[in-house]
C-alpha cells in the first residue's frame, strides 16, 4: 500500500452513531459541468467534500469493473454468486488501461487545482488506494469504524499530521452504481473542521490513527451524515481531515466497487493562513474552530 493510500490502523475506528441524520449525496443532481465551481467550494470547505457527477466516463467504469472482477479472481469470487461467500474483499486498484483514463480525467484534475493548487499535487497516472468491495450480506465485515485517512507511515501504522503532509484529498471512484442499500461510505458532514486542534499539538511528527480518532468528541461522529452514493463514474472528493467509516449491511444485489485513493501533496499545506488552497483554508478554519 502506498503512502498517500493507506487507511488508517483498524482498531481505532469508533462506533457509528445511531441517531445521524441522513443526507443523500445525490440531491445534487447529476453535474453538467465539468470542474468545481466556487459554490461548491464554499460546500467542500464547510462541509469536507464535493461530489464531481459523472467525472469518469460511465464506458471507462464498466472497463473498470471488469478489471476489479479480474482482480478478485484471484482470492476465488467471481460472478458467481455461490462465491459471494465474505462480506468484503479489498485488492489493490488495479493499474493501466481504463484506469489511467480514470485517474487522468479532465474534470478531476481540474478540480485537483481548484481545491489543491495547480502544480501542487501528484500527477499520476492511473487511480490508486484500495478496492474494498462488498458483497450483499448480513454479515458484519470486520473493517467499519469512524476514522481519517492516514497519510505516510510510521512502524507500519499511517499518521497524519495537522499539514497533512503527503495527502491533499482523500478521492472516492464510484465504479459501480452505489444506492443507499449497497453499503455506500459514510461521511460526517463537516468533521474535517475537528481534526486540527487534535493534530496541531503533535506538530510535524503527527500522530496515528488510533490517537487522532480517540481525541474527537463523540458528538462529531452524530452529524449530519452523507453517503457517497452515485453513479459509477461518479467520484467524491474529500478534506483529507473528513471522517468517515464504511457501513454494512450491504441489502442491494449487485457487488460495491469504490477505490479510494489519496491524492498526492509532498509537503502538505501551510497553517498560518497564508495558503489560499481551500483544503489549507479549511483547516486553517478548524485551528480556530472550537469543534472537537
Ligand atoms: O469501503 C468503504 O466504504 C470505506 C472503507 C474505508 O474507509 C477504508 O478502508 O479506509
Amino acid at each position: 500500500m502506498t503512502t498517500q493510500s493507506g487507511p488508517l490502523a483498524r482498531p481505532a475506528r469508533v462506533a457509528a452513531c445511531a441517531g445521524a441524520r441522513i443526507l443523500d449525496a445525490r440531491c445534487g443532481g447529476v453535474r453538467q459541468t465539468r470542474a468545481v465551481d466556487s459554490r461548491e467550494i464554499e460546500q467542500f470547505e464547510r462541509d469536507g467534500y464535493v461530489a464531481v457527477r459523472g467525472a469518469v466516463d460511465p464506458d471507462v467504469a464498466a472497463v473498470c469493473r471488469e478489471a476489479i472482477w479480474e482482480a478478485i479472481a484471484w482470492q476465488g469470487v467471481t460472478r458467481d454468486r455461490a462465491t459471494w461467500t465474505r462480506p468484503v474483499v479489498r485488492v489493490p486498484c488495479p493499474e493501466g488501461g481504463p484506469f489511467e483514463a480514470a485517474g487522468t480525467a479532465s474534470a478531476l484534475w481540474s478540480a485537483y487545482d481548484a481545491l489543491i493548487g495547480p502544480g501542487r499535487w501528484g500527477r499520476r497516472r492511473g487511480v490508486g488506494g484500495s478496492v474494498p468491495v462488498r458483497f450483499p450480506s448480513e454479515e458484519y465485515p470486520g473493517d467499519v469504524g469512524w476514522h481519517i485517512e492516514g497519510s505516510y507511515e510510521v512502524n507500519g501504522e499511517y499518521w497524519a499530521n495537522v499539514r497533512s503532509r503527503a495527502r491533499g484529498l482523500l478521492a472516492l471512484f464510484l465504479f459501480s452504481d452505489v444506492g443507499e442499500d449497497d453499503a455506500p461510505t459514510r461521511m460526517a458532514i463537516g468533521s474535517h473542521l475537528a481534526m486540527p486542534r487534535i493534530l496541531e499539538p503533535a506538530g510535524e511528527t503527527g500522530m496515528s490513527g488510533e490517537e487522532s480518532i480517540s481525541r474527537v468528541r463523540p458528538s462529531v461522529m452524530c452529524r449530519t451524515v452523507v453517503h457517497a452514493t452515485g453513479r459509477a463514474g461518479d467520484v467524491f472528493l474529500c478534506h483529507p481531515f473528513i471522517v468517515h467509516t464504511a457501513t454494512w449491511p450491504h441489502r442491494g444485489t449487485t457487488p460495491r466497487m469504490m477505490a479510494q485513493p489519496g491524492i498526492y501533496v509532498e509537503d502538505g499545506f501551510a497553517i498560518d493562513g497564508s495558503d489560499p488552497s481551500p483544503v489549507a483554508r479549511a483547516i486553517f478554519a478548524g485551528l480556530d474552530t472550537d469543534a472537537t
